[in-house]
C-alpha cells in the first residue's frame, strides 16, 4: 500500500454510471480502470452490486461506482437492486447516464433520469453514449444531440467505446474536470474495493452467463464456500464453489450433455481465478437448487442482498 504525496490542485471525488441494463456500464468501468473488475455480459442485469473502481491519474484520483441497470423490478431481487443504486447515487459527485449509440431513447431512459433527478437534484449529470463502435458516424451524431435534449441545459456529452478503448481518454478529462479539488482518497496500487471472495464469485458467474438465455442468467448465484491451501500439492489452492439456480431443469441445462457446460464453465473461470490469485488453482463447483430465490427474502439475505 503505498500513498504518494498529492500534488497541487489535485481533484479527487466519485463518478457513478447509471443507465438501463446491458448499456455497456461495466464495460466502461474495466476500460477506465485499466483492469478487468466488474463482469460483463451480453444479457442485461448482470451486476448485482455496486462496484468501486479506482483510476490513478497524475492530477486526479476518480473512483468510478459501476451500478446495476436500473428497471421496472420483476423480483424482490431487482427491488433491491434498485434501492442499492438510488443510495449510491446519494453519495457521488457527478452521474454519467449511459446510452448506446445504436439505441433510440425511450421511456426507461426518461425513467432513470427523473428518479436521479428527484434522488439527487444538485449532482450534475453527463451524458454517455456507449458502443460508438457499434454505430456510424451520422448515428452518433444524432444520439448526442438526442441525449444533449434529453438532459437540457448546457450538460456534457460524450461518445466513447469502453471496446475499442475510443474516447475513454476524453471521458476521463470531462469527469475530472467536474470533481471538487480534493487529496487522493485511495492508496496508489488500490483498484477495487471488492473483496477476493466476491471477485471470484463474479468470475465464476460470468463464465456460468455465457452462452445462456432468456431467464436463465437471472437465476444464476454463486457462492465461495471456502478457499484452503491443496492438502497434497504445495502451492496449489482449493477453491470450492457453490453455483445456485432456482429450478431442477436450469441445473440440468448447466450442467449439460455429459457435464460438459460445467466443465467449460470451470474451465474458463479457473484461468480468471488463477490470474488474480497469482497461483494454481483446483477449482470445484457444486451446483444447487435454492428454490425461487430471486423472490425469496430469506434466500436473498443468504446470498448478501
Ligand atoms: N460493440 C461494443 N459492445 C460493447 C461496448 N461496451 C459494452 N459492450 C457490450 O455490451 C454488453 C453489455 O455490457 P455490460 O458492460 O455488461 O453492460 P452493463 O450496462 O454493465 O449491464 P448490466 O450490468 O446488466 O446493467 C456486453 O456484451 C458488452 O460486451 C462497446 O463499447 N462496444
Ligand atoms: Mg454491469
Amino acid at each position: 500500500m503505498s500513498f504518494t504525496s498529492t500534488p497541487e490542485g489535485f481533484r479527487s471525488g466519485f463518478v457513478s454510471f447509471v443507465g438501463r441494463p446491458n448499456t455497456g456500464k461495466s464495460t466502461l468501468t474495466n476500460a477506465l480502470v485499466g483492469e478487468k473488475i466488474a463482469i460483463t455480459a451480453d444479457q442485461p442485469e448482470t451486476t448485482r452490486h455496486p462496484i468501486r473502481g479506482i483510476v490513478h491519474r497524475k492530477d486526479s484520483q476518480i473512483i468510478v461506482v459501476d451500478t446495476p441497470g436500473l428497471h421496472k423490478p420483476r423480483t424482490l431481487l431487482g427491488e433491491r437492486l434498485n434501492e442499492q443504486v438510488k443510495e449510491t447515487y446519494a453519495d457521488v459527485d457527478i452521474i454519467g447516464l449511459t446510452i448506446p449509440a445504436d439505441e433510440k431513447i425511450g421511456p426507461g431512459d426518461r425513467w432513470i433520469l427523473e428518479a436521479v433527478r428527484n434522488v439527487v437534484p444538485k449532482t450534475p449529470i453527463i451524458g454517455i453514449v456507449t458502443k460508438l463502435d457499434k454505430a456510424t458516424k451520422d448515428q452518433v451524431g444524432a444520439q448526442l444531440v438526442a441525449l444533449h435534449e434529453l438532459l437540457g441545459g448546457n450538460s456534457e456529452v460524450v461518445p466513447v467505446s469502453a471496446q475499442e478503448g475510443i474516447q475513454t481518454e476524453v471521458l476521463l478529462n470531462v469527469i475530472a474536470g467536474l470533481l471538487p479539488e480534493g487529496p487522493k482518497l485511495y492508496p496508489d496500487d488500490h483498484i477495487t474495493d471488492d473483496d477476493t471472495e466476491t471477485r471470484l464469485a463474479e468470475m465464476i458467474r460470468e463464465a456460468a452467463l455465457s452462452g445462456l438465455k432468456d431467464e436463465l442468467p437471472h437465476s444464476v448465484a454463486v457462492e465461495i464456500d471456502e478457499i484452503l491451501p491443496n492438502k497434497d500439492r504445495e502451492g496449489v489452492l482449493d477453491v470450492h464453489a457453490v453455483i445456485y439456480v432456482e429450478r431442477p431443469g436450469q441445473k440440468t441445462i448447466l450442467i449439460g450433455k455429459d457435464g460438459r457446460r460445467l466443465s467449460r464453465i470451470t474451465h474458463i473461470a479457473r484461468q480468471d481465478i488463477m490470474a488474480l490469485l497469482g497461483s494454481n488453482v483446483y477449482l470445484d463447483i457444486r451446483l444447487k437448487v435454492l428454490k425461487n430465490w430471486q423472490s425469496d427474502p430469506k434466500s436473498l439475505g443468504r446470498l448478501g442482498f
